[in-house]
């Protein structure tokens, strides 16, 4: 196929780390105005990573400001069923003491049943992530919203509509770099395949919310055009994706590493369709979450139960 022999050639002559250092970190004429108002400044986790106004997600109510921004990246033409024609994310900074309530708005109000966190709460004594999730057996509100652990059964007298949210954690991914085994991370990116609903958002986090969790949009995306026979440049995702929210995919190493990744399961495809009985013993990105349960040191499932008043 044709771009993925240009993307092998790209990766390896470096042009086309070349051209992602090139490319626009933030998108020409896009204001952040809300993000930047006074009483919104302490909602940012950091003060040089702000959503656009355009693709903010906004609030209902008064108070309508988070740090979190929709993206959606189309998959051309003829898509795999299972994943509808677009992918929906919500991707957004670690949530802060103070905005837990607003994340969990968020996943009420975008209707997401899946939370994607690719961040630890701390990494080398910082705190990169407040814990906005209860400790089991913990119930805990957050404005409007209940939250327990699934795992937890107790019946709560709680009027309103009930959800179930399933949370899973990459651990092994400390910002500013890549996954420490590319194998690890393309079977939790399976795992997030799987949890695609039609055209549901699911959440993603990390710290800032725009490193791990770009590398993340990128390689879904990536992942869903080789399926759909789309032909591939990973250069134009991360340029569309930044169109939505800035400076998604950080550094040159996770671009890179995304593009070696894609080319990996491409690679690994061919050789499968042309030799169908090979036993898959390395591993390959398949679509059964029980290899994620093969690996609890690197990620974490839980199930919360969201309730709201
Ligand atoms: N100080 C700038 C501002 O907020 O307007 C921040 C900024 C960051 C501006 C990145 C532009 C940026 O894109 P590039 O790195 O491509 O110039
Ligand atoms: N100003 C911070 C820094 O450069 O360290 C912002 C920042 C933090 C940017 C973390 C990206 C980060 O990574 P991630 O988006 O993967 O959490």
């Amino acid at each position: 196929e044709e771009s993925m022999r240009q993307l092998e050639r790209g990766i390896q002559s470096g042009t086309l780390c070349f051209h992602f250092e090139n490319l626009y970190r933030r998108k020409p004429g896009l204001t952040l105005n809300c993000a930047r108002l006074s009483e919104n400044m302490d909602k940012n986790r950091y003060k040089d990573v702000l959503p656009y106004d355009a693709t903010r997600v906004v609030l209902q109510g008064q108070e309508d400001y988070i740090n979190a921004s929709h993206i959606t990246v189309r998959i051309t033409d003829v898509a795999p069923p299972e994943s509808g024609v677009c992918l929906r994310y919500v991707a957004a900074q670690g949530p802060l003491p103070q905005t837990c309530t607003h994340f969990w708005q968020t996943v009420w109000e975008q209707q997401t049943h899946t939370i994607i966190m690719l961040t630890t709460l701390t990494e080398r004594g910082r705190t990169k992530c407040h814990q906005y999730w209860p400790h089991p057996p913990e119930v805990k509100d957050y404005g409007h919203m209940r939250v327990k652990c699934h795992s937890e059964e107790c019946n709560l007298a709680y009027r309103g509509e009930e959800r179930a949210v399933t949370h899973l954690q990459y651990v092994a991914w400390p910002d500013h770099g890549v996954p420490d085994d590319p194998s690890d991370f393309l079977l939790f990116i399976s795992s997030v395949r799987e949890r695609r609903r039609g055209e549901e958002p699911l959440m993603v986090h990390c710290s800032a919310g725009i490193g791990r969790t770009g590398v993340l949009i990128t390689m879904e995306t990536a992942l869903a055009q080789l399926d759909g026979g789309q032909p591939v440049f990973p250069l134009d995702i991360v340029k569309t994706v930044r169109d939505q929210r800035a400076m998604m995919v950080q550094t040159t190493c996770q671009f890179q590493f995304v593009c070696e990744a894609i080319l990996r399961v491409y690679k690994e495809k061919q050789e499968g369709s042309s030799a169908p009985n090979r036993t898959k013993t390395d591993t390959l990105p398949v679509s059964s979450s029980s290899h994620c349960k093969q690996l609890p040191q690197r990620d974490l499932q839980r199930y919360s139960r969201l309730t709201s008043a």
